[in-house]
């Protein structure tokens, strides 16, 4: 069988990129990582849109059928707020979103570009329209963050990405825990890069927010692979205990998803696919990505296909 007749995980939606910069109510340089929930049939994106100072902002985008007919705000919904979060002066990046379902709200983890670095902060709603924040939950350099939606053992659970640069630069995935989702502790090293020529070695980060399965959270997280020609995001597994979640039980060897197309290829970064959100509709996942750091994709696959490879790939 020849290799581009063999089947992938994920299957891209013929529309893509189903959102670009020509979408947009509004000038800005381009549209991409988005967060993704469903409420009451309709899909929701929360978009990162970085204008055309640099600066990013979250935008929200609503749609019946989650491919077209896309209602975007015709004004950046969450904008960077320096005045009383001096962490946000560079912008506001790559949103996470969860139901928190003992708070009934939905937990917005995200990206604030502070002079420090990047580092986590936390905004909530319950319907998409007003918004509280709390600041940061996590110092510089820490990003790619989302929190579980439930509790363990009393205590809320985040998993993050902090980068620490000695001996050489290495940027593991992390899980803390909390009482209140402000003060956090019992940090640990949940998934470690890997070295070498893999390619997810040196630096990885959790993708969309853990996914709740019969076998476990499931994880999708990126690996970032340095080539002589530039960087690679690339997407694989990993399967956390449903009871507790500081143990890994499962990771893939191999990658699952890579940038192939050229809206994937080319752009302000190329070669990069960079979802930070994923919806589930019975065994059907429907992953929303950012193409390059300049529009956004849809890829789907089953979740029972996903579990199985997983179960076959697993490298622990
Ligand atoms: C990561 C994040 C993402 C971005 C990716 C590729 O570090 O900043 O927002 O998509 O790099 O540039």
């Amino acid at each position: 069988m020849k290799n581009n007749t063999i089947k992938e995980l994920f299957n891209r939606h013929p529309h893509n990129p189903i959102i670009s910069i020509n979408d947009l109510p509004y000038k800005a340089n381009s549209v991409f990582n988005a967060g993704a929930v469903k409420i009451n049939e309709i899909i929701f994106l929360l978009m990162r849109v970085e204008d055309r100072r640099g600066i990013s902002h979250l935008t929200l985008a609503q749609s019946k059928n989650g491919i077209s007919d896309w209602q975007i705000n015709s004004q950046p919904t969450l904008i960077p707020s320096p005045d009383d979060y001096p962490e946000e002066v560079w912008g506001i990046e790559d949103p996470r979103i969860i139901f928190l379902e003992e708070k009934k709200l939905w937990a917005i983890t995200y990206t604030a570009y502070s002079k420090g670095g990047p580092l986590v902060s936390l905004i909530t709603t319950s319907d998409f329209q007003n918004f509280t924040r709390y600041g940061p939950m996590m110092p510089p350099e820490d990003k790619d963050a989302a929190l579980f939606p439930i509790r363990f053992d009393g205590r809320w659970a985040m998993i993050h990405r902090p980068v620490s640069y000695l001996p050489r630069p290495k940027a593991n995935i992390w899980i803390s825990f909390s009482p209140d989702l402000k003060h956090w502790g019992d940090h640990q090293v949940l998934i470690k890069a890997r070295k070498g020529s893999w390619w997810d070695a040196n630096k990885i980060g959790l993708s969309p927010p853990p996914l709740r399965t019969d076998e476990g959270w499931l994880i999708l997280y990126h690996g970032v692979k340095i080539t002589a020609s530039g960087i690679i995001y690339r997407l694989g597994l990993a399967l956390l205990d449903i009871i507790n979640p500081r143990n890994l039980i499962a990771r893939s060897d191999e990658w699952i998803f890579s940038p192939n197309e050229s809206y994937e290829i080319y752009g302000d970064v190329d070669k990069v696919v960079f979802p930070c959100g994923w919806i589930q509709e019975n065994d059907k996942i429907l992953l929303y990505y950012g193409c390059a750091d300049s529009c956004i994709g849809l890829a789907t696959a089953n979740l029972s296909e996903l579990l199985d490879w997983l179960k076959k790939h697993n490298s622990l």
